[in-house]
């Protein structure tokens, strides 16, 4: 029988979560309908604020998943969304062609800014929207990123799931704020936002047991409407990059049992310890 021998080790992998901007992307419709006479069909995304502080957006950059802060990015003009407001961006369709296409689901006073596309492109197939200040560069992170899956045949919009705060839940007409469009069959709730989402921990990385040198995975997930940002820190240093709702420890051994830890910030946070039993498998007898 193969015994491992315990060699060391203890990590801990704490975490604390916040919620980061108060930006958030809570509807993006990137398949409709090509209903309507004339058929009107244009990809759009909605970014609310959630806030108690107006935001200056004016020179803030957005891309698709793919396209960084250069191929194809938008520059967003002079814009000021207030708190609780919420603002629509059209690929290349008129705002009075947008409203049209509402019609009545459509507030007046909603803002609704047209971009041009020359790279950026929500697909149907599943994609996502990144958002940056101004002058950020390729590796600056963003302040917003949201990812959403394949549309499908439904040409309603995605909206944020209720629990979580993923942008996996879809628009249906007549269910909360969202409506059929006037000109087609598509269901959406432009310029309306959903309530907040209280953040919380869903899950937290299990005890984990690792030989030398292998790879260790830790992880948590939280939900949040505004949604929450991480960040890996390391004897509570920030891991560089390490921004993702994971962080995958390779090439383990006892001297990387250090403190690692997720933070992101103040409404709500939570420890969570991992003992991370490293075996030398050059100790183990058969
Ligand atoms: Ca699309
Ligand atoms: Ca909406």
């Amino acid at each position: 029988m193969k015994r491992l021998i315990p060699i060391l080790s203890l990590a801990m992998a704490a975490m604390t979560v916040r919620s980061n901007a108060q930006l958030a992307v809570t509807e993006v419709h990137s398949s409709q309908s090509v209903a309507g006479d004339p058929a009107i069909h244009a990809d759009w995304w909605e970014l609310s604020n959630y806030g108690t502080e107006a935001a200056d957006l004016t020179g803030w950059i957005f891309n698709d998943s793919t396209g960084g802060t250069t191929t194809g990015a938008v520059t967003v003009p002079a814009l000021s969304l207030a708190p609780g407001e919420s603002v629509v961006f059209v690929e290349g369709l008129d705002a009075a062609v947008f409203r049209s296409w509402w019609g009545s689901a459509l507030g007046s006073e909603v803002q609704v800014l047209t971009y041009t596309a020359t790279a950026i492109g929500l697909s149907s197939s599943g994609d996502g929207i990144r958002l940056w200040r101004p002058g950020a560069d390729a590796a600056t992170v963003p302040v917003v990123s949201v990812d959403f899956g394949a549309a499908g045949t439904n040409t309603a919009t995605f909206i944020p799931d209720p629990v979580t705060g993923l942008l996996s839940a879809r628009s249906e007409a007549g269910v909360a704020a969202a409506q059929a469009a006037a000109n087609n069959g598509d269901a959406g709730s432009p310029g309306v936002r959903p309530a907040p989402i209280a953040l919380s921990v869903l899950s937290l990385t299990t005890n984990q047991t690792v030989n030398p040198g292998g790879t260790v995975v830790l992880s948590v997930q939280a939900a949040g409407l505004p949604r929450p940002a991480y960040q890996w820190r390391r004897n509570g240093d920030p891991v560089t990059n390490a921004t993702g709702s994971t962080l995958a420890l390779t090439n383990f051994t006892a001297a990387s049992a250090t403190s690692t830890t997720s933070n992101s910030s103040a409404r709500a946070s939570t420890t969570a310890r991992n003992r991370l039993r490293s075996s030398d498998s050059s100790a183990s007898r058969t």
